[in-house]
């Protein structure tokens, strides 16, 4: 398995990290620190030489309860850090936006993936990422950012995301995005109870039988927060696990804050496999 956007390719024989550059001020586990254009690139290097083969760049916070950004925000946020990491490093660029002008834009400035929270439901996503023509993730939420923690409810969590999965699947299709460039995401905390996201983690392999890529992002999030009675910065040895149990169960893409250690745990799966 492999993914294929304009020149590049990433392969997907073996779990790969994607790691989380966020651009926003207001992002909870980095608070905005990186902010700052040559912090973002340093910080981008500093991913690449620890194992990561995608960045993901985000201008818009999507945790619970936050505010949305105007586009001209996201744009000025995003597009000169694309820029300067394609320029620069030899990486795979992911943009994280629900704009349809967003990823158009992003994916001129050197983007070669679009990593959609909303799976392309937004108005003109659809026809910008069919034009894009690179890989898309459609993650799974139920509601909206601001409001999707209030009552998550579903008949059965995995039967009910593998339903929408080809529901937006079809739609991509007919948009004429090619199925080889579809990637899945259950969505970990979005829109989901404590349970739910376990029950996720417990099930995740069934996505598989979809035929697609699946990516996941644990990192730091409250599924184990609320578990272990962690504060962010106290929740890497959980995100870890997270991310084994994921990559055990056939996630390709790993997303995370800590790209070194979970290199690592991914080292020593694909050695166990492969000996
Ligand atoms: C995810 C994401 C995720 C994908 C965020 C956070 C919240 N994109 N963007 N999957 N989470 N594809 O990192 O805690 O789980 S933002």
């Amino acid at each position: 398995m492999q993914l294929v956007s304009g020149t590049k390719i990433l392969d997907l024989s073996r779990p790969q990290v994607m790691g989380i550059l966020n651009v926003t001020p207001d992002s909870f586990s980095d608070g905005g620190q990186f902010h700052a254009l040559d912090t973002a690139v340093a910080q981008a290097d500093l991913m690449v030489k620890q194992g990561a083969a995608i960045i993901d760049i985000g201008g818009e916070s999507t945790r619970p309860g936050a505010q949305p950004v105007s586009l001209d925000e996201e744009l000025n946020r995003t597009l000169p850090v694309i820029e300067k990491i394609s320029q620069n490093l030899d990486v795979w660029i992911s943009i994280d936006t629900s704009k349809a002008t967003v990823m158009a834009e992003a994916v001129k400035a050197g983007a070669n993936l679009i990593n959609d929270v909303c799976a392309l439901q937004q108005e003109g996503a659809l026809a910008a990422a069919a034009k894009a023509n690179v890989p898309v993730c459609l993650m799974h939420m139920q509601g909206a950012p601001r409001s999707m923690q209030l009552a998550p409810s579903y008949q059965d969590v995995a039967k009910d995301i593998a339903q929408f999965f080809q529901q937006r699947v079809a739609a991509c299709l007919a948009a004429g995005i090619a199925s080889e460039q579809i990637i899945l995401d259950p969505g970990f905390g979005f829109g989901k109870t404590l349970d739910h996201n376990y029950q996720l983690l417990q099930r995740l392999s069934e996505f598989k039988a979809l035929g697609f890529p699946l990516l996941t992002g644990l990192s730091r999030k409250s599924m184990f927060g609320d578990w272990l009675g962690r504060s962010v910065d106290q929740r890497l040895a959980a995100s870890l696990a997270g991310a084994l149990l994921c990559a055990q169960q056939g996630a390709s893409i790993i997303r995370v804050h800590d790209v070194e250690p979970t290199s690592d745990v991914l080292k020593v799966l694909q050695k166990t496999i492969e000996v």
